[in-house]
């Protein structure tokens, strides 16, 4: 929180890992001197560009739940730090849609905002990710659109936010910067910054007609990147999609889009026995779409097969290099053909290393 002063301890551990890790910025023991002056005089300390960048660069490498670390040294850092009003927040997420995207060339990027220090708190983006779909409550309680928004998106109508005069399942929903000297703001997401995939199937003609999409860039936004002891609220980042994310989970889960028993009926299959494994069939079906439509728009994406060999190999760098690499077996393991993933059957460290991201659950307190 904004009150207490950054952890020392965290800080020199940080500054030791850079200085490791870095042969050029010089000598750590005067560094790590003027940064406790720092921290004695504001209660915090400024990172030098190169801590920074290092510092997300290693808070994603560290992170248990990501399956695509391979590529961790790539991380493109934009350091935003000076920005801290609404506005030039929204406009630098906007800006950060647009460039990450990059054609369909998707980058790997993180834009650090402002970060959280005791004479002035850090801005914060409600929005779990800078694109997300509008969930509608019907008159008949069921939900047009993500159901996973119903809350947020009713909460940001009391605040003033109209949605499209014909609805649709596919509505972005409008970006939310709080800062202390402004409270939260909403800003429209510009549709030059959103980039979308319509979905179809390499076989199954009316898959089209179905009228399914999903955006291109998966941008979470609501994570706090802490580095050394200094929180960054406000830090969004993005890579690219494995497939499963969106077939298997966003529009697979029945508490989502819950297009499986939809498709398995256009496909003709029975679905008055279980034992049919007709989930199991539309659920690859659905699967298949996202990757084929993803590849024939030009956009970046993964399937959980190779993302799970390139995770393996990440491990064996990782542990060449004399390192720990923290894994959660349950976040890991795709959420479909996890047998059929060598990452299934292995056991990983679990504990926690800083830097890392924290989400929202985690951050509490
Ligand atoms: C989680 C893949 C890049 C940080 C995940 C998950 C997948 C994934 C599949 C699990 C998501 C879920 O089950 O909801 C990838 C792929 C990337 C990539 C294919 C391509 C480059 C990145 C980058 C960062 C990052 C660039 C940060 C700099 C994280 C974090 C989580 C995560 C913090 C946990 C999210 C949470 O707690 O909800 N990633 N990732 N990933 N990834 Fe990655
Ligand atoms: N499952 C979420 C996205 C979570 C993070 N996944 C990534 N991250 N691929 C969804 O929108 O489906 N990334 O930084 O690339």
């Amino acid at each position: 929180s904004a009150d207490i002063e950054v952890d020392r301890a965290e800080a020199e551990e940080f500054l030791e890992l850079f200085h490791a890790e870095n042969p050029q910025p010089g000598p750590l023991g005067p560094r790590i001197a003027a940064v406790m002056r720092e921290i004695d005089m504001t209660g915090t300390y400024w990172h030098t560009a190169e801590e920074l960048a290092f510092g997300a660069r290693v808070a994603w490498r560290n992170n248990a739940r990501c399956i695509g670390r391979l590529y961790w040294q790539s991380l493109q850092v934009r350091d935003l730090r000076t920005v801290s009003d609404a506005g030039s927040v929204a406009a630098r997420c906007f800006e950060h849609l647009r460039e990450a995207h990059n054609g369909g060339k998707i980058r790997p990027m993180i834009s650090v905002f402002a970060p959280e220090s005791p004479s002035r708190p850090a801005p914060r983006i409600w929005n779990e990710q800078l694109i997300r779909y509008a969930g509608y409550e019907q008159p008949d309680g069921d939900v047009l659109g993500d159901p996973r928004y119903r809350t947020f998106t009713s909460k940001l109508i009391q605040r003033g936010w109209r949605p499209p005069e014909f609805p649709s399942a596919f509505d972005v929903l409008p970006l939310v910067v709080e800062t202390v000297e402004e409270g939260p703001r909403l800003f429209q997401v510009p549709g030059q910054a959103v980039h979308e995939v319509p979905l179809e199937h390499p076989e199954l003609t009316w898959f089209a007609g179905m009228g399914m999409r999903w955006h291109a860039v998966p941008v979470i936004s609501n994570s706090l990147l802490v580095i050394g002891g200094v929180s960054y609220p406000a830090a969004p980042f993005n890579g690219w999609y494995m497939g499963t994310e969106i077939g298997a989970r966003n529009l697979g889960d029945s508490d989502r889009y819950d297009l499986v028993p939809e498709v398995a009926k256009r496909m003709g299959l029975d679905t008055s026995d279980e034992a049919t494994l007709w989930r199991d069939q539309a659920l690859v079906e659905i699967n298949r779409a996202v990757l084929h439509s993803f590849r024939v728009t030009g956009v970046t994406i993964t399937d959980h097969h190779t993302e799970s060999r390139r995770f393996l190999t990440h491990l064996e760098r990782e542990e060449r290099a004399g390192r720990r690499c923290p894994a959660d077996w349950s976040w890991i393991v795709p959420p479909m053909s996890g047998s059929q993933t060598p990452v299934f059957h292995r056991y990983y460290e679990a504990e926690n290393q800083v830097p890392n991201f924290l989400a929202d659950n985690e951050a509490a307190g």
